[in-house]
């Protein structure tokens, strides 16, 4: 029998991927499932022949280049790639792979929840209920946006966004959205598309982020974007925290200028702005997007894919092609 080839494995991964990880690889894991530092990414390498790791891992030029000749593969536990430099892989020959797909459904579930939770003020009613303030009921108190049939502009049509905009056509909203290219099939054939920001965001009752973290989408939502909302707009996200600048929406927040944020993510995650925690008007998550037992055994399972594909010398089925 020929020997397991050997895997550096970031971090812990759910139980079953880890099972069917160990039946067909000498693992390099990380018992304690710390973030493990930019040295150790590369001294946990040395052995190993391929890398499953996920978006704490920073895989930045400099990581790349000082990883050994014999690293041919690295898989991401997510579907967005922004913590790897993928021309620097590209040019070293390490191929990289993700896990589309299988998370779409889930955190478009959470975009919805992060919709519903923030227009309707779901943080501060939870909390008057738990911290035992709900003394009477009042036709004024905890008083929310409604959501059903107003506009959602979406800001990144992939698989996730348009996920969301299936969703939110169920809560009868117009949907408007800004992508590279139009998306004109899947039941969004009435969906409008505007080519540019300036003529989406005045239609963003509700503004949903669904689109990669690039240089061009860095801080996207900033001071200037923040001005062409109308008013009490809800702004959600569940993409990448640094698609909006922080600097930018909590004094928007504070002031009412935006009505409500529902926030899955946040730029420095886990190191998100404190800032948020004061608002009443936030609900927040802590990047529960692909968060069901489902779901992260599939994403497990689509790494298991690529590994398997890359050491039987095949074509990964899930090729990250940027
Ligand atoms: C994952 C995500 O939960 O896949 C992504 O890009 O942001 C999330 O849904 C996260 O990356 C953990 O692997």
């Amino acid at each position: 029998m020929s020997a397991k080839p050997t895997i550096l494995v970031t971090r812990q991964f759910p139980k079953a991927v880890m099972q069917r990880l160990r039946e067909n690889y000498t693992l390099i894991d990380n018992p304690d499932d710390h973030d493990l530092s930019p040295d150790e990414l590369i001294s946990n390498a040395t052995k190993a022949e391929a890398i499953l790791c996920d978006p704490t891992n920073h895989f930045s030029k400099a990581v790349i280049d000082q990883l050994p000749s014999n690293i041919g593969l690295i898989t991401t536990f997510s579907v967005g790639y922004d913590h790897i430099d993928a021309a620097a892989a590209n040019e070293k020959g390490i191929k990289l792979g993700n896990t589309p797909d299988v998370l779409t459904d889930a955190t478009a579930d959470i975009a919805l929840l992060c919709m519903l939770g923030a227009s309707r003020l779901a943080y501060k009613a939870a909390q008057a209920l738990r911290g035992g303030k709900w003394g009477r009921w009042s036709s004024t108190d905890f008083l929310g946006f409604h959501m059903s049939g107003k506009k959602l502009a979406i800001i990144g049509m992939g698989r996730i966004g348009q996920a969301v905009a299936r969703r939110a056509i169920g809560f009868d909203m117009q949907i408007h959205y800004h992508n590279r290219r139009p998306v004109m099939a899947g039941g969004l054939e009435e969906a409008i598309y505007h080519t540019e920001l300036e003529s989406l965001l005045p239609n963003a009752s509700y503004l949903s982020l669904n689109c990669p973290l690039t240089p061009q989408t860095h801080h996207l939502i900033n001071e200037n974007t923040i001005k062409l909302l109308p008013e009490n707009a809800v702004i959600v996200n569940t993409a990448r925290g640094a698609v909006i600048d922080d600097n930018a929406l909590i004094p928007a927040l504070q002031s009412g200028r935006v009505a409500a944020a529902g926030l899955d993510v946040f730029e420095n995650e886990p190191n998100f702005d404190k800032r948020y925690l004061d608002l009443e008007n936030v609900f927040l998550l802590p990047h529960i997007g692909s968060a069901t037992y489902e779901t992260r055994d599939a994403m497990g399972f689509k790494c298991c894919d690529n590994l398997d594909a890359y050491f039987a010398g095949e074509d990964i089925p899930n090729p990250i092609t940027a």
